[in-house]
């Protein structure tokens, strides 16, 4: 068989040849109904018997790897898909720098790896709980659509760490792939397992700065992993890598469609001054101002999704060649980092500073680093659409010692601008920097839904194209009433 293909004669479309592996799929057949019943449960409400015109994937050759169609979203193909192998593969990094990369799970590394999977895999139904509301509200059945196609694509990524559980750890997979389904965003005895995916996202305009903050969270970690020398981690990673891009795209294009419509309709009233909040709002359209603020939850929320800035937990992973760095294969080095350095910013007398640490140690710094690089460009990208407006406003990402609950950062208060400030000062000011209950009020007052094809809620613009080029007043989602 052609592994650049999907096979779809089996219940789950694969390129994994599990025709030929009776064992892990029979263990994937046996979880399958477990997960239908998660996703009725836990994922989108109130659109199942819906036709979504949802994105499948049908090869993993990036030239032409998806086909669109309208599926209801229980039927959806969803697959266990690895980029193709590339060919006499090495290890590009740590200790074992430049052996073969390894096709079955180093003895010595099954528990570090084993976590790492889990800990990926949580964050994939997590989000597609956190946002199962949301179809209530959409402002679009473009939008509508959009959100779909990233639950159950994460639903997909659930599948994809699944399968390594259930093919590479034995019985302990099989119990870990039954413990992410019995995990629940938010809930008080079993939480998932990191801060940001037990957050809600409330409204849409939550949903945007998620996908745009935290799923880049996902393609930085899904970046480290994809250089990990266990070859079938590496491969998956790749192909999720492929669908996460639309992720990004979706909340990118969400703020910059919101943006856009509030400036066009503060000139269109002739309001120069984006502080003129209740002005603002009159007009029916997110303010600046609570769209600053709300940036500055969901980066501040996905910076803790980096762990602490030293971890030895990082610095082992990495030499165990478990998770590398961002292109770690572009990086002109050593890829052993013994000896290296790296700047890391921490908290030195009640002062803010950078410190010099050891490279190895410094690894989640670094990742986040990169993070805020590129986070950057796409604030930049939103501050040319306002700038062509014509309204003088600047979006910003706030200082990484803003409003932090992992790291050097947790245990202060401090401004946007990284000032250190008492508890009091933080009391008083907090309700400028992060969304207040009156901000989330009034936005969910705004979140009415909209379903007629080709039609937009006031607070958010049409996008310029429609997916897979269709024409603007395409019925993205057939609902069922
Ligand atoms: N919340 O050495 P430390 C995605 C724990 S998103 C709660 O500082 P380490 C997606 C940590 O477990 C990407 N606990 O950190 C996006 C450790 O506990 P133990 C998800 C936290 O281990 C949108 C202790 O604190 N993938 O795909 O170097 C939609 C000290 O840890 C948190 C991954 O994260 C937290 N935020 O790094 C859908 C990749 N942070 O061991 C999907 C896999 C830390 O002492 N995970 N702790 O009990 C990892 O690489 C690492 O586990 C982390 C943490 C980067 C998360
Ligand atoms: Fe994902
Ligand atoms: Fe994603």
């Amino acid at each position: 068989m052609n592994l650049m293909n999907v096979d779809y004669s089996t219940q789950i479309p694969n390129n994994v040849g599990l025709t030929d592996d009776a064992r892990v799929l029979k263990a994937l057949e046996t979880w399958h109904p477990g997960y239908i019943d998660w996703w009725k449960d836990a994922g989108p409400e109130g659109f199942n018997e819906s036709l979504v015109y949802l994105r499948t994937a049908v090869s993993v050759d990036p030239k032409g790897w998806a086909k669109f169609d309208y599926v209801k979203m229980p039927d959806y193909r969803w697959g266990v898909l690895l980029a193709p192998a590339e060919e006499n593969r090495k290890v590009p990094f740590g200790q074992a720098y430049g052996e073969p990369a390894w096709q079955e799970v180093p003895g010595e590394h099954r528990a570090m790896l084993r976590r790492l999977i889990v800990i990926q895999g949580d964050t994939e139904p997590a989000s597609v709980e956190q946002q199962r509301f949301l179809g209530k509200t959409a402002p679009s059945l473009y939008d509508l659509r959009n959100l779909f196609q990233v639950n159950v694509e994460e639903g997909r990524h659930l599948w994809a760490m699944v399968y390594l559980l259930q093919k590479y750890f034995g019985r302990d997979g099989r119990e870990e792939a039954d413990d992410l389904l019995r995990r629940r965003s938010g809930s008080a005895d079993a939480p998932r397992m990191l801060g940001a995916f037990n957050e809600e996202t409330p409204d849409w305009l939550s949903f945007f700065m998620f996908t745009f903050f935290t799923d880049r969270d996902g393609k930085m970690q899904l970046e480290s992993l994809a250089q990990s020398g266990f070859d079938p981690l590496s491969r998956t990673c790749r192909f999720m890598l492929t669908e996460e891009a639309h992720h990004m795209f979706v909340g990118e294009t969400g703020i910059g469609r919101t943006i856009q419509r509030t400036c066009e309709a503060m000139k269109a009233a002739g309001i120069e001054d984006p502080n003129e909040i209740a002005k603002i709002r009159a007009l029916g359209v997110i303010d600046l101002p609570t769209i600053q603020k709300k940036l500055n939850l969901h980066y501040s929320l996905s910076l803790d999704l980096f762990g602490s800035e030293v971890s030895t937990n990082a610095a082992n992973a990495f030499n165990a060649g478990i998770k590398g760095r961002f292109q770690e294969t572009k990086i002109a080095d050593d890829h052993r980092l013994t000896g290296d350095i790296y700047p890391v910013l921490k908290l030195v007398d009640g002062v803010i500073r950078r410190v010099d640490e050891p490279a190895l140690t410094a690894l989640n710094m670094r990742l986040r680093d990169d993070y805020t690089v590129d986070c950057g460009k796409g604030v930049e990208r939103w501050n040319k659409i306002i700038e062509k407006t014509g309204v003088k406003f600047k979006l910003e990402l706030p200082h990484v010692a803003f409003h932090r609950q992992i790291g050097e950062f947790k245990t202060v208060k401090a401004s946007p601008t990284g000032e250190l400030l008492d508890d009091a000062a933080w009391n008083k000011r907090k309700d400028e920097w992060l969304p207040s209950k009156a901000d989330g009020d009034f936005i969910a007052e705004l979140m009415k839904p909209v379903s007629e094809p080709g039609k937009f809620a006031d607070w958010i613009s049409p996008p310029k194209v429609g997916i897979d080029n269709k024409p603007g007043d395409f019925e993205y989602v057939k609902i069922a009433e």
